[in-house]
């Protein structure tokens, strides 16, 4: 019996499929529109530009941090009880009608963070019906499952050495032509580190590509927010995108259009061997 299995591990070569997965971001365009993106200004503890609010300042510590994503400095929050939630706002002139990505940076020891923005009047009066997009970001400590039942490598930013930028793709509408930014810690005890603010003008979405040396015989995409357990877990919420190629197919792409504007994904490749292929954007990075 052995030697048939050995015998046909040789005969039998296994044959894995080389699956790439490629992602091409929109496309940036024009200056940063909001100042101090890189908190590098900082005077009194406080970043010039932003205005730190909570209900609770007895709740937060806000601090300048040397760890930075780049430049010299960057802000650091701590939650010390998740009682409430803290955030820097800023407000930026915006064209109506026009795709705008915002991006912003998180290196996370743990806690629940979010960036959202908001639409206002010239005058400062919010929109109605107001304008609310956001995106969160988790980290695996504190959480319960975490680390015996739970991969570190399935929650975004859940690795405290990383950082991870939060990716919010918003259109602005007709009457918009303010936002307000807010980045900040949501109700969850937590210690993040926060740089690199942008809101940029964007053109074009991101666009996912598969290229496999076999026949493609599904491919996912799925909100990584939505699906935290792995993929050997139960997935929470159905896929952005569920396809299945017709037989010969070796390569696809499509636009990944996430509806509330939070770019997050991960991409599950099942090749004509039943072997799975896992890639993500955005990627975390040192
Ligand atoms: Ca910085």
């Amino acid at each position: 019996m052995w030697l048939r299995a050995a015998l046909l591990a040789v005969l039998i070569p296994p044959a894995f499929a080389v699956v790439t997965v490629h992602f091409d971001p929109p496309v940036e365009e024009g200056p940063n529109l909001l100042a101090n993106g890189g908190f590098e200004d900082v005077a009194a503890g406080q970043p010039a530009g932003w205005r730190w609010g909570t209900a609770t300042p007895d709740n937060f510590e806000v601090t300048v941090s040397g760890t930075a994503h780049d430049g010299q400095r960057a802000m650091r929050v701590v939650n010390r009880t998740g009682s409430m939630s803290g955030y820097f706002t800023q407000s930026a002139s915006v064209q109506p009608e026009r795709d705008y990505l915002l991006t912003v940076w998180l290196r996370a020891e743990a806690g629940t963070w979010l960036t959202f923005v908001r639409a206002e009047r010239d005058d400062g009066v919010q929109l109605d019906p107001p304008f609310d997009q956001r995106v969160y970001g988790r980290v695996a400590r504190g959480n319960e499952l975490f680390p015996v039942f739970l991969d570190p490598a399935w929650l975004p930013g859940s690795k405290p050495d990383l950082w991870t930028p939060l990716l919010l793709r918003l259109r602005t509408t007709p009457s918009m032509t303010r936002l307000v930014v807010n980045v900040g810690s949501y109700f969850a005890p937590g210690d993040g580190i926060y740089d690199d603010a942008s809101l940029r003008l964007v053109k074009g979405d991101l666009t996912c590509r598969v290229e496999a040396d076999q026949d493609l015989r599904s491919v996912e995409v799925f909100d990584a927010f939505l699906m935290p357990y792995g993929p050997e877990q139960p997935r929470i919420g159905a896929p952005l995108i569920a396809t299945k190629p017709p037989p010969g197919t070796r390569t696809w792409s499509a636009k990944v259009v996430p509806p509330g504007g939070a770019i997050r994904v991960r991409v599950r490749v099942v090749t004509a061997d039943g072997r799975e292929t896992w890639a993500r954007y955005p990627e975390e990075v040192e």
